[in-house]
Formats: structure tokens, sequence, C-alpha cells
């Protein structure tokens, strides 16, 4: 049973929750790698590198707005919903994502770090200005900037760094916390599967939460198996009621 107890929470317990594709799975966003997966009929380096954009931008653009006609349809399940509120009720919590989707900020999320950037955001590749741009369908393939630049997806590429600033946080949080959710994700792409042994070497405790094994698993203190909008929700209905009871001292 996951032993954190009151005291942790009383003293600010810093409790980060690092989540991928898995979480939006529920909500019917397609993962890069489960059996219906994104990346069944791509493959990543066919489609989200630099390279494959310079090659052709048209295919590439094409892919993403499929994607965010899908994502368009999604709202946020109950494992989005439940981060929202953990940051609302825990004194020290934040959230990091893989994910580009936006569910946890329409879920209510806040604290958010998108480590690979979001699909509802457009750079453009001449003069650089970053745009929120939320059109289903687009109006054309590639879009354009009103300079006339071409417009890429604000997200991180394969091969592509990430934004420092966010990486750094992201380190920061992984280095101080005292639990870390570990919510859906297959643990393959680096840096972010790198966060969760950060967080074990500093003395975290480690609950993953997932349908399956992952190479992070051996690495959990407890493990939650079992679709995330309906084993977190459990999980926290657990502690958040201990949460409460501790507020009535
Ligand atoms: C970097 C944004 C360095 C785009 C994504 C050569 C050159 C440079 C780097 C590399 C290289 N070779 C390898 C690398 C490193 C590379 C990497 O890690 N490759 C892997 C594939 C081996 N990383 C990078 O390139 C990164 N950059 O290293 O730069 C650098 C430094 C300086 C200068 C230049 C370069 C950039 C990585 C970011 C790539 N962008 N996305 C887009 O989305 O379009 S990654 C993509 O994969 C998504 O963000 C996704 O989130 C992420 C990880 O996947 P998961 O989220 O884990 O999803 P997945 O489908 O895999 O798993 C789902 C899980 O959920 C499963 O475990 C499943 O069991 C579970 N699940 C399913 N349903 C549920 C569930 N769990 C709970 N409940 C359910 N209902
Ligand atoms: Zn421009």
């Amino acid at each position: 049973m996951f032993s954190i107890n009151m005291k942790m929470f009383v003293q600010g317990i810093s409790i980060v929750a690092l989540t991928g594709a898995g979480v939006s799975a529920e909500s019917g966003v397609p993962t890069f790698r489960g059996p219906e997966g994104l990346w069944r009929t791509f493959r990543p380096e066919d489609l989200a590198t630099p390279e494959a954009f310079a090659r052709n931008p048209t295919l590439v653009w094409e892919w993403y707005d499929w994607r965010r006609r899908r994502i368009a349809a999604c709202q946020p399940n109950p494992a989005h919903r439940v981060l929202a509120e953990m940051e609302a009720t825990l004194p020290d919590f934040i959230l990091i994502t893989q994910n580009v989707d936006g569910l946890h900020q329409a879920a209510g999320s806040r604290k958010v770090l998108e480590l690979h950037g979001n699909i509802w955001r457009v750079r453009c590749t001449r003069c650089g200005k970053v745009v929120e741009d939320r059109r289903v369908p687009l109006p054309e393939i590639p879009p354009h900037c009103a300079c006339g630049g071409l417009l890429r997806p604000d997200v991180v590429w394969f091969g592509e760094p990430l934004p420092t600033d966010v990486l750094q946080q992201a380190w920061e949080a992984a280095k101080r916390c005292r639990c870390m959710l570990i919510i859906g994700t297959s643990a393959l792409v680096q840096p972010a599967a790198s966060l969760p042994v950060i967080a074990k070497q500093s003395g975290a405790y480690l609950v993953e939460v997932n349908v399956a094994d992952t190479p992070l698993t051996s690495l959990a203190d407890e493990v939650l198996r079992g679709p995330a909008g309906e084993v977190l929700p459990r999980w926290w209905e657990a502690r958040r009621a201990s949460l409460s009871g501790w507020r009535c001292q």
C-alpha cells in the first residue's frame, strides 16, 4: 500500500506527475506505440523530424491536421481531471507531460511543463512567431504565416532539443520531489524517460500507472496496473479522504 503519510503532505511534500500518451488513451487520443498506435501507420522518422518536414511539409502537415481533428473531438478523462484536482489540493504539485494534446490544460491543470510542445501552437519558420491556432481543419496545407513564411507545429521533433527552460524545471522538479507518479508512458523517449530515474536516485517514491509493464516498472515502489482513468481516481480517493481528514484537525 502506498505509504506516503499525512506528515509528508503537511510538510508540503513535492509530488510530481509525469504523463505520456496513455493518460489520453481513454479520451480517444491514439497512443504512439500501442496496438492501434499512431506510429503503426507511420514511422516516427517519417513524420516527426525536421528532415521529414523539410522534405515534405505537406505530408507532415496532413498528419498533424488529422491528429488535430482527432484531438479536437476528445475530452479530458477522469485521469486528467484527478491531476487537475491534485494541483488544486496539494501544496506542492507539478505536472510534467510528454503529450502535445493540451488535454491537461482543458481539464484545469495550470502548472504544466510541456516537454514536447503543443499541437495547438504553430511556429513560423521565417519570423519565429509562435501563436495558438485551433483551426480544424486548417484552411490551407501547409499553412503560412502573415509574413509569408511556412508554419510548423510548435512541437519537439525527434533529433530536436527540448525547450531548455522547460527541461531545466523538469530536472529540478524530479530531483526535489518526494513522490513521482508515472502515468501512461512507455518510457522509451529520452530525455523524458530519465526523469523518473533522477527522482528515484534522489530518494523519491515512484508510483507507476500503466496497463502494461515498462522499463520503469522494476524501479517503481508501487504499480497501479490498469487504465489511468480508472485506477488513478481510486488511488487519489483513498488519499484525498485522509488529506481532508487532516484538514479537519
Ligand atoms: C533529443 C512530439 C537531443 C511530436 C515527441 C538521434 C539524435 C538525437 C536524439 C536521438 C537520436 N536517437 C535517439 C535519440 C533520442 C530521441 C529518442 O528518445 N528516441 C527514442 C525513440 C529512442 N529523443 C529525441 O530526439 C529528443 N530530443 O534527444 O535531442 C539534442 C540535443 C541538442 C541538440 C540536438 C538534439 C526529442 C524527443 C521528443 C520527440 N517528440 N512528440 C509529436 O507528438 O508529434 S515524442 C512522442 O513520444 C510523444 O511526445 C509521446 O508522448 C512520446 C513518448 O511516448 P509515450 O507518451 O510514452 O507514448 P507511447 O504510445 O509510447 O506509450 C503509451 C503508454 O501508455 C504505454 O506504456 C501503454 O501501455 C500505456 N497506456 C495505454 N493506455 C493506457 C496506458 N496507461 C494507462 N492508462 C491507459 N488507458
Ligand atoms: Zn512569420
